[in-house]
């Protein structure tokens, strides 16, 4: 019950972080993605991710990192990597599609 109550109070004061890798083929939307979560929907997507970015933004009280993965076959064995430290997993397909799993 303490354990719970200070747990509470830490939230009031501190911001949680949460790491969200996004993954899925190639023009799949990803980096778009990213930029609309970074409220910068007009910077250039146009130059094909080399490797990843990593984007940082807050939302409130979460400060969310944003690893914006390469989606070319070369860098795919990069994802495992990259998703077993990350709370969350987004997977594009398809440049209107998404889904998000929660790995908390
Ligand atoms: N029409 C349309 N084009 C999109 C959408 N999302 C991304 N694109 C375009 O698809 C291309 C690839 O998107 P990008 O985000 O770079 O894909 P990534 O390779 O997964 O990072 C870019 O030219 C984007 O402008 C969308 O929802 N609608
Ligand atoms: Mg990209």
């Amino acid at each position: 019950m303490f354990a719970k109550f200070v747990t509470w109070l830490k939230s009031l004061f501190y911001k949680k972080e949460l790491q969200a890798c996004l993954i899925g083929l190639q023009n799949a939307g990803k980096t778009t993605l990213t930029n609309a979560l970074c409220n910068d929907p007009d910077r250039d997507n146009t130059i094909p991710t080399i490797g990843f970015n990593v984007r940082e933004v807050t939302k409130g009280k979460v400060n969310l990192h944003l690893w914006d993965l390469g989606g070319q076959n070369k860098f795919r064995n990069l994802w495992e990597r990259y998703c077993n430290d990350a709370q969350c997993i987004v997977y594009s397909y398809g440049r209107w599609n998404c889904f998000f799993l929660f790995t908390m």
